[in-house]
């Protein structure tokens, strides 16, 4: 005997149940506050009101409940069946938005942080917010989705690079700060990071000088057991150089002259793990972080003043600005300023990527104190070896698509992570291709990914769905105990999954 029951009232119940469940979103514009304020008056008017404009009407037509509550922050209420609406057009009110604006010719983006998959109202809010900060740290211009169920994180768009701020205003202020905090120090240390390179060795040494200006007793921190090879060969250079007499100091030398009124001004990292020296970090009461990195979730703790601009193209663009608003003459000579031209050319890959205005009037200030153009490049070219390895990798690429590249060392040798990265550099600078992957063992039981993309493509994401990170342009992973073929498919997979959430496919 069959019974046949009908189901159908019960399925449309539990689907109408489902498409009800309440999703809840901030909405903030990305750079309102620096636009509005270099706008003048009729001008601001008009980004206020086409701006609320496009988001309210998106709102309205897709049935959102939308409040203002603060200047550039919205609040969204919506069901499940609105958010997946949304997901099929993959958020395309991000582009609408960044259309308008372009329309304005201004730079604005929106952040979205949604929770969902919850009753409690407290635990969506919670979501929400958590997810606006994680669309933050990663540059804005995208959505962030927490769902209460699988605790996972989805992202939406990404699909511009951080955008220059127009405003030096706040450079003058940090400026400012920092001058007073030194002449309250009773001496100061500059401390960049482990594997020190060029930008991290440069920064520091421009960052000395502001402070030995105001008279100060300044010292670099230096580990050269823990120093990239060509900083390296500077560093001995600047050692042997008498006007550097005494201005480089291992960090347990530092550890002994500190006391309550020791400022350390740490460049070009804002982790402590990544610090030279964890020691002096928890030692020194009074810290100054200036960095160019996105901000990740370790963060050094209690600064009295932190300048994070990951806008900038390097840390020595971030202290060339800081020199500028200086009431005191600074007294770089043509070393310290090609020392520091030869960090911006590291961090942009000689002026290629990530370069704004500011990148270039930095570059021209260097110039004009004497930077010495052919010796930086001089200081960051490669050997003979170096060059010979890096052939080895880059000439085993091929193309995944027309525009990707992938390239893998030999299974029996090890390569630096800086190898592999200029691997792909290299690769990138082939017409037409848009991201490159040089893979590659730098021990024996680790295999490294570094990822290089031009604007056209979200590296950070591919190399975050593998537990990597970095930035939009430039990111990289690791894996433990996989082989560089296991590797390699795994990301191949990876860039489809990219594509495909993409629709370019
Ligand atoms: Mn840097």
């Amino acid at each position: 005997m069959i019974y046949l029951k009908d189901v159908t009232q019960l399925m449309s119940l539990q689907q109408d149940y489902l498409d009800q469940q309440v999703c809840m979103a901030y909405i903030t514009i990305d750079n309102y506050e620096e636009t509005l304020e270099n706008a003048d008056e009729p001008k601001m008017a008009l980004i206020q009101s086409r701006s609320r404009q496009v988001i309210v009407d998106w709102a309205y037509s897709n049935g959102i409940i939308i409040r203002r509550f603060k200047s550039g922050g919205y609040l969204a209420f919506f069901n499940e069946r609105t958010y997946r609406k949304q997901v099929e057009n993959k958020f395309a009110i991000l582009d609408t938005f960044k259309e308008m604006s372009k329309e304005l010719d201004e730079v604005m983006t929106l952040s979205i942080g949604i929770g969902k998959d919850s009753r409690v109202l407290r635990e969506l809010d919670e979501m929400a917010s958590a997810a606006l900060n994680l669309t933050y740290s990663r540059g804005g211009d995208q959505v962030a989705v927490k769902s209460g169920d699988d605790k996972k994180v989805r992202f939406f768009g990404g699909n511009s690079d951080t955008f220059e701020k127009s405003s030096k205003v706040r450079a003058r202020v940090i400026a400012q700060s920092l001058a007073g905090l030194i002449k309250n120090a009773s001496h100061v240390l500059v401390m960049g990071h482990k594997n020190s390179d060029l930008d991290s060795f440069g920064a520091s040494i421009g960052v000395a000088k502001i402070a030995m200006a105001y008279g100060k007793k300044t010292n670099v921190i230096i580990d050269f057991d823990s120093i990239e090879k060509k900083t390296k060969e500077v560093a001995v250079q600047v050692k042997a150089d008498s006007r550097y007499k005494g201005l480089l100091q291992s960090a347990s030398e530092a550890m002994e002259n500190i006391n309550k009124n020791t400022l350390l001004i740490v460049v070009d990292n804002h982790k402590s793990s990544l610090a030279l020296s964890k020691a002096l970090l928890d030692r020194v009461k009074n810290k100054v972080i200036i960095d160019h990195h996105r901000r990740g979730e370790e963060f050094i703790e209690a600064p009295v003043l932190t300048y994070l601009e990951p806008a900038s193209s390097s840390t020595v663009e971030l202290v060339i600005e800081l020199c500028d608003y200086q009431n005191v003459d600074l007294k770089i000579n043509e070393l310290d300023a090609t020392i520091m031209y030869a960090g911006m050319l590291v961090d942009t890959n000689n002026f290629k990527q990530r370069v704004g205005v500011r990148t270039f009037q930095s570059a021209a200030h260097l110039k004009e104190l004497q930077a010495n153009v052919p010796m930086a490049y001089e200081f960051i070219k490669d050997s003979y070896e170096e060059t010979l390895q890096r052939l080895s990798i880059t000439q085993t690429a091929y193309q995944y698509n027309s525009q990707i590249l992938i390239a893998c060392g030999q299974d029996d040798e090890e390569y630096t992570r800086s190898l592999l990265a200029k691997s792909s550099n290299a690769l990138l600078e082939i017409s037409g291709i848009k991201a490159s992957f040089s893979i590659g063992k730098v021990s024996k039981t680790t295999v490294a990914i570094s990822a290089r993309s031009t604007k056209d493509m979200n590296v950070q994401v591919i190399m975050e769905s593998m537990d990597g990170g970095g930035h939009f342009s430039m990111a990289a992973a690791q894996f433990e105990n996989r082989t560089i073929e296991e590797v390699r498919l795994l990301l191949e997979e990876k860039i489809q999954e990219y594509l495909d959430d993409r629709g370019e496919a």
